[in-house]
């Protein structure tokens, strides 16, 4: 494929992407006003780069006319929550959606990685209008805790950092006692859940107060 064909294979992937942005902020904005406590963080999301799609695709053994069903996180979306029980309401928020259909899940947090990862996955089918009609494109949801993401980034910046090589036996040593720490402040934090969500919802309402004055 040459730049042009690029540009025309991850158009739909790039429309996906910002659709879905927008659709699961609006769902955290929606959820604020009615609920005064958001399930949903923050939200980002991104598409594969062109190296990494082809990389993936070398590793798989995916040929090139099958990338679209081969490889299913060429639209990523990320959705950040505060404690690892919001990531199950999400999760079930999305499979109730209409707009997009469930092609499967993947449970890194009850299985997590041999790396430490841990994070929640959904596999889905959403339909994107071009000019040319419907095309239904795969996208990867990925759902997480703060604590989950944070380990996540540096991780993955780290093997960014010394790409081909392998990581060194002590750095693989410390983000596995990382990950053992992130795992720990989810379940700690957890446990006050409910006593921050209280403390959350009196300051919203202290605020709007406020702000009435
Ligand atoms: P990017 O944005 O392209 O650089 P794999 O076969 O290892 O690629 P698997 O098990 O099939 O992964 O997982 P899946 O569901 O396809 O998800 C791949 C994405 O999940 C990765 O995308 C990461 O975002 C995340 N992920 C999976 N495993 C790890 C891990 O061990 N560490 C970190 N930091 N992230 C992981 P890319 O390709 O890295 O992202």
């Amino acid at each position: 494929m040459d730049g042009r064909d690029w540009k025309k294979f991850l158009f739909p992937y790039e429309q996906a992407v910002e659709e879905l942005k927008v659709k699961f902020k609006s769902l955290r904005a929606e959820l604020k006003s009615r609920e005064e406590y958001a399930p949903i963080e923050f939200v980002t999301g991104r598409v594969k780069k062109i190296s990494s799609i082809l990389e993936k695709a070398k590793r798989l053994g995916v040929p090139m006319d099958q990338l679209e069903q081969g490889i299913e996180d060429i639209a990523g979306i990320r959705i950040m929550c505060q404690f690892e029980q919001d990531i199950h309401r999400v999760a079930q928020l999305i499979r109730e959606r209409q707009d997009l259909k469930l092609v499967y899940e993947k449970d890194y947090i009850t299985y997590k990685k041999e790396s430490g990862y841990r994070s929640y996955h959904l596999i889905v089918e959403y339909p994107v209008q071009t000019s040319l009609g419907l095309k239904a494109v795969l996208a990867e949801i990925q759902i997480r805790t703060l604590a989950m993401n944070f380990w996540a980034t540096i991780e993955h910046s780290l093997h960014y950092k010394y790409k081909e090589s392998v990581l060194p036996e002590d750095v693989r040593e410390r983000l596995s006692k990382a990950a053992e720490a992130a795992y720990q402040l989810d379940q700690e934090m957890s446990s006050i859940r409910d006593d921050i969500v209280e403390a959350q919802k009196l300051f919203e309402d202290q605020s709007n107060l406020v702000s009435l004055v």
